[in-house]
């Protein structure tokens, strides 16, 4: 590879919460986009360093694209990490941003059934493994959004997603019910990319490493 390639560095965000915490700590690493995600239809976007490029891609695609090598780099919450299982990278950094839990919720004053329980989620690994590890017999309702809405319709007993301030949970007359992980965003890389750039990652996770550090 020559010097010119392995100062190259193609990173994988997705738009929204993980931009928008990113950023900060790209910016302590002298990184900075030059477009914004919110506002250009751009999903290369060019930085101060002409080496250096980010990616905009959903959420769950960043360590897809970090597995293959598309991207050097991604951020990724631990939650689709977990899900997606970590093949081909190596998660690098806990950024300590976009904190959340995984959990299961549902009705406060219902129990649940005494045999298989309907859990609806976009977290269908994590969900089978957590539920193994506990003995429980489960059928799983793989959905892709709104997972409050399958209690209230009868689609599940209960539902696994992330949550925050637990306000969404709330406004749909559920209750957070047993805590699964702790989940925050993850710096992930390309196993190839760590080897043949190891240099040029290094200094760029020593400076946001030392972000991240100063922020607690
Ligand atoms: O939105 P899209 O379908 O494209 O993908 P995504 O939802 O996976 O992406 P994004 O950007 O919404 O989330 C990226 C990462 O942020 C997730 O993978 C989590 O690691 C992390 N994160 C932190 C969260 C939340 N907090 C969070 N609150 N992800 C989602 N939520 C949802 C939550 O499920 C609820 O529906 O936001 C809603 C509000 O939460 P409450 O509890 O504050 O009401
Ligand atoms: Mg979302």
């Amino acid at each position: 590879m020559s010097d010119q390639a392995k100062n190259r560095l193609t990173i994988a965000l997705s738009k929204g919460r993980i931009f928008e915490e990113t950023m900060p700590l790209l910016n302590a690493a002298g990184i900075e986009a030059l477009d914004d995600p919110e506002t250009s239809r751009k999903l290369i976007l060019d930085t101060n360093h002409d080496d250096v490029k980010l990616v905009i891609i959903r959420a769950t695609d960043v360590p897809t694209y970090v597995q293959y090598g598309a991207a050097d780099l991604g951020v990724t919450g631990k939650d689709v990490l977990m899900e997606h299982g970590g093949e081909g990278l190596y998660e690098l950094l806990d950024l300590n941003i976009a904190r959340c839990k995984l959990m299961t919720a549902g009705f406060a004053d219902k129990p649940l059934p005494a045999g298989k329980i309907k859990v609806a989620t976009k977290f269908v690994n994590c969900t089978r493994r957590y539920f193994a590890e506990q003995g429980r017999q489960i059928e799983i309702i793989k959905l892709y959004g709104s997972m409050e809405l399958a209690p209230i319709v009868g689609l599940a007993d209960i539902i696994v997603d992330v949550v925050q301030t637990g306000s969404t949970l709330k406004a749909n007359g559920l209750v957070p019910l047993a805590h699964m992980a702790d989940i925050s965003s993850r710096m992930i890389v390309n196993k190839a990319s760590l080897k043949m750039k190891n240099e040029k990652l290094k200094q760029l996770l020593e400076q946001v490493s030392s972000a991240v550090d100063s922020r607690k």
